[in-house]
């Protein structure tokens, strides 16, 4: 399938937008920002691919416009962006960058004249270094200069956001950076991984609260699924798979649909677990207007004594996979989004806010054929549409990225844009996926 014609069989109040976040394209080198945790991160042998970082990025402070142009061209209706917590706050606290606030205020400008929904995002992992050395989200004051954060940027921009997402990905924040220790700050050990699992859904959960003092009706969160498979179907693997898909999905759908964690991974996690956690649960599971979901791939996972605390480990499977490893399996996506909504969340409005490949991608003549990311979408959509067909209230999609980008541990080494850059020029050249969505949505 080289089309994504799918497009145009869908709703006409279905919204396709292009998501990216602060860190993998601004460049925190300019406009007065302060440094992040990743900037630090980076620093340390061995955490990023040539010990690479987001100050150039795609410079997108610079070139916010061109990149708003190339959204529009491609008549997406919403863009996905978060703000950047040291940019606005170069100290994580305390006084205001003015540069700051000036960008966001001329970006979100620009989106509303070129008819794009913004949808901001208040925390995509750039933690201000100041909270880095002081314990991170493992401390729970961070989770209360995040609610003045939060403050800020609601009386400055809540006017023309459409939509605010809290935290983005609560358990990358926290396990793969705490307990994997793949991600900024590079923690490994499991209470770093358990307080950071419980803290950061008190900062959402403080953030929520802020965001309804200032009267903004259309927050949410967003999660990253993954579909777990069982390596067999040994009594062994089956349990440690169930754990893993508590630790990965169900540890946040039960904390904000239900005010509880799951019974076996809370077991395993009691020993670590914040003093009188149970007293933040409720206000963690306050309403909230819509859910977003964040999908790639499955894992696999098989029982491992060599990890004496899980019991288990991820394993390869034998499908064909992206240029991240990442095996293709677009089933899992419907899955994941249909036990979401008919366990958890209800009558809440999903946004499946971001879903997308890693390709190694060529230009030739000027042309980038990455006929594997058009099929990728497509094997996507075509789960997206059944669902929506089957009356599961999913209202968007948005494709990631618009532009190749940081890509975290894996610096610039692995491109996910609709859009090519040259890291060296910062050129943007539109791939042959960015005009299969501009012609499909161009035909609804
Ligand atoms: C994510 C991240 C993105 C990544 C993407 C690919 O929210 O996981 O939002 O920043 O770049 O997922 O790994």
């Amino acid at each position: 399938m080289n089309d994504l014609k799918i497009i145009e069989t869908f709703p006409s109040d279905f919204v396709f937008g292009v998501a990216t976040s602060s860190y993998q394209i601004e460049g925190n080198s300019y406009g007065g920002s302060g440094t992040c945790h990743w900037d630090d991160f980076a620093k340390t042998p061995g955490s990023v691919i040539n010990k690479e970082n987001g100050s150039i990025a795609c410079a997108h402070y610079l070139k916010y416009k061109e990149d708003i142009a190339l959204i529009a061209d491609a008549v997406f209706s919403a863009y996905r962006f978060s703000f950047s917590w040291p940019r606005i706050l170069p100290d994580g606290k305390g006084s205001i960058n003015s540069k700051a606030i000036s960008f966001y205020d001329n970006l979100l400008d620009e989106m509303l004249q070129k008819g794009l929904k913004p949808f901001g995002t208040l925390y995509h992992w750039d933690l201000p270094s100041i909270f880095g050395k002081n314990g991170g989200w493992k401390n729970r004051d961070t989770t209360k200069w995040f609610a003045d954060y939060t403050d800020i940027v609601m009386r400055k921009f809540s006017d023309r956001l459409y939509s605010l997402a809290t935290i983005n990905e609560p358990w990358c924040v926290a396990w793969l950076s705490h307990y994997l220790g793949e991600h900024a700050p590079g923690e490994k050990n499991a209470a770093s991984g358990v307080q950071t699992m419980h803290m950061i859904l008190v900062a959402h959960a403080e953030a929520l609260q802020v965001i309804r003092a200032n009267n903004f009706n259309n927050a949410g969160i967003v999660l990253n699924k993954q579909f777990v498979s069982p390596h067999d179907e040994t009594e062994n693997s089956l349990l440690s798979a169930a754990l893993s898909d508590e630790i990965h999905n169900l540890w946040f759908d039960e904390a904000i649909f239900k005010g509880r964690y799951p019974n076996q991974t809370l077991e395993l996690f009691e020993p670590f677990m914040p003093q009188n956690y149970e007293k933040d649960l409720q206000l963690i599971s306050q309403p909230i207007d819509w859910v977003g979901v964040n999908y790639y791939t499955r894992s696999i996972i098989k029982p491992d004594k060599a990890n004496p605390f899980l019991g288990f480990s991820s394993t390869k499977g034998n499908l064909p996979t992206t240029d991240m490893g990442w095996e293709i399996y677009p089933q899992g996506l419907e899955y994941i989004v249909k036990r979401l909504h008919e366990s958890y969340s209800k009558e809440v409005p999903i946004f499946i806010t971001e879903n997308g490949m890693a390709n190694q991608d060529f230009i030739e003549d000027g042309i980038i054929n990455d006929f594997s990311r058009i099929k990728y979408y497509y094997e996507h959509l075509k789960k997206v549409k059944n669902l929506v067909e089957n009356d599961v209230p999913v209202k968007g999609y948005f494709a990631w990225s618009l532009l190749d980008n940081f890509e975290w541990a894996f610096g610039y080494k692995k491109r996910f844009g609709l859009v090519h850059v040259d890291f060296n020029t910062l050129k943007r050249t539109p791939k042959n996926s960015y005009y299969a969505f501009q012609k499909a949505l161009n035909a609804r």
